[in-house]
């Protein structure tokens, strides 16, 4: 097989079956059945499922207690770009065995970022065209590309919004590389994610012109892609803290106010983080109802944090009840605007078989697929749909349909509410809702 290069680094592990739920294999999907139609479109285009080079092939294991423990056969090179093809070939393996259509990345996963910037642009154009090959290859596609302005010292006080215009405009050579890499590689959307956009103290902080240059940054990164024939979404991703204080981008309400104050509104959507959404105080499915209610629910990154631990844990996604929610939104939105599922997860410390890795996204994918399945029967069959409606029919005629016209005043609520007299209580029905959730799963 061409694909996998000189080397096989999954030995022992073939292209991941669909055996459905009575299968004991663990090496096979349950649910997950990519042509299977759901609700008028196969289950693959309903998700299409990314891996995320980062947390698969770059990520260690090490944590502030202890170097990694996750040893990667083809991070052995001294040499950056023998490394850099080697991860490839590696992670090409790994996505066309699982049978993904997609993957996503930060510029300096792909190659390790060089000493100077003229080098590193150097690097990552010969590690680009050797993944141009590969993805034509395999028919693997890019989700979405980033860039990595949070992890090298330079960006400690912040990248569009450090204090420092040199840093600012060292960034924006960084991400001018990353949509440049992206966009050659075909890349269907673009992520901003505010590592450190955010402060770690208000002592040596001005807020509001730190979120002016993340405005007119962001206005012109935008304007660079799309003078490069770029046509895909480009998308925020909430994060209210870690690694600052407080990041700008705190949730999606936040953003999505941030997103019109600066005029970006119709070129960006959300990239929604299950493990972010939590930390912000939310659950997922509040943050996707508020992306949809605004046509913003871009792209999800497929996490799921602790229920004991306050930090980003970025577990892979097992809980179904959670996941069902996030999928009856999901259908009642009409879907992703031009994103996908990406598992930004990482297998836990002491996980270190090779076949770890695929147990870990095959149990992702599988609670994805079953939780669509839930969702589309509860829309399908049950009285859930109706019942949401109910609630507001007095909103379709008569007055209540001229308010939400606009047509009435403050006047005329008053003139109302004295002719219509005592007003019977209508129940929310929550917990018959939640028992009919319950049943369908
Ligand atoms: C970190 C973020 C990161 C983004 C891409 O918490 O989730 O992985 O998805 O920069
Ligand atoms: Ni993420
Ligand atoms: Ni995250």
């Amino acid at each position: 097989m061409v694909l996998l290069g000189d080397r096989e680094y999954f030995k022992g592990i073939g292209k991941i079956p669909y055996e459905g739920k009575e299968s004991d294999n663990p090496l096979a999907y349950k649910y997950y059945d990519p042509e299977r139609t759901v609700n008028g479109m196969p289950m693959k285009a309903h998700f299409k499922f990314a891996v995320a080079y980062w947390h698969s092939f770059c990520g260690t294991g090490a944590d502030p207690f202890g170097p990694g423990t996750l040893m990667h056969p083809w991070d052995v090179s001294e040499d950056p770009l023998t490394a850099a093809r080697q991860k490839a070939d590696a992670a090409f393996e790994f996505i066309t065995k699982l049978g993904f259509d997609y993957f996503c990345f930060h510029d300096f996963d792909l190659v390790a970022e060089a000493p100077t910037l003229l080098e590193s642009e150097n690097r990552l154009e010969k590690i680009v065209h050797y993944l141009k090959e590969k993805m034509e290859a395999s028919g693997v596609r890019l989700l979405w590309g980033t860039a990595n302005c949070f992890s090298h010292p330079r960006y400690m006080n912040g990248a569009s919004t450090n204090p420092d215009f040199r840093v600012l405009a060292r960034a924006g050579a960084q991400i001018k590389g990353a949509m440049d890499a992206t966009i050659a590689l075909g890349g269907e959307n673009y992520v901003f994610w505010g590592g450190r956009e955010g402060y770690m103290s208000l002592l040596n902080t001005q807020v509001g012109k730190e979120l002016d240059h993340m405005g007119r940054f962001l206005g012109m990164a935008r304007d660079y892609a799309r003078s490069q024939g770029f046509k895909g979404t480009f998308f925020i991703e909430p994060k209210p803290m870690e690694p600052m204080k407080h990041q700008y981008d705190y949730d999606a309400a936040t953003v999505i106010g941030f997103l019109h104050q600066y005029g970006l509104q119709d070129d960006f959507k959300l990239n929604l983080e299950v493990n972010h959404a939590t930390l912000a105080g939310h659950s997922m499915q509040h943050e996707m109802e508020i992306a949809a209610a605004r046509g913003m629910l871009g792209s999800i990154d497929a996490n799921r944090g602790d229920y004991q631990n306050g930090w980003d844990t970025d577990q892979f996604p097992n809980n179904l009840n959670e996941v069902t929610l996030m999928m009856l939104t999901l259908l009642e939105a009409g879907g992703l605007q031009g994103g996908g599922i990406n598992f930004d997860a990482k297998l836990r410390r002491n996980s270190t078989d090779p076949e770890d890795l695929f147990l870990a996204h095959i149990g992702g994918a599988d609670t994805f697929a079953r939780a669509l399945l839930i969702a589309d029967r509860i829309l399908r069959d049950s009285t859930y749909r109706q019942v949401r409606r109910q609630r507001y029919e007095s909103f379709e005629s008569g007055k209540g349909a001229a308010f939400e016209q606009g047509k009435l005043t403050l006047q005329d609520l008053h003139t109302i509410a004295l002719e219509q007299g005592e007003i019977p209580l209508q129940s929310g029905k929550q917990e018959m809702l939640e028992n009919l959730i319950n049943r369908y799963i």
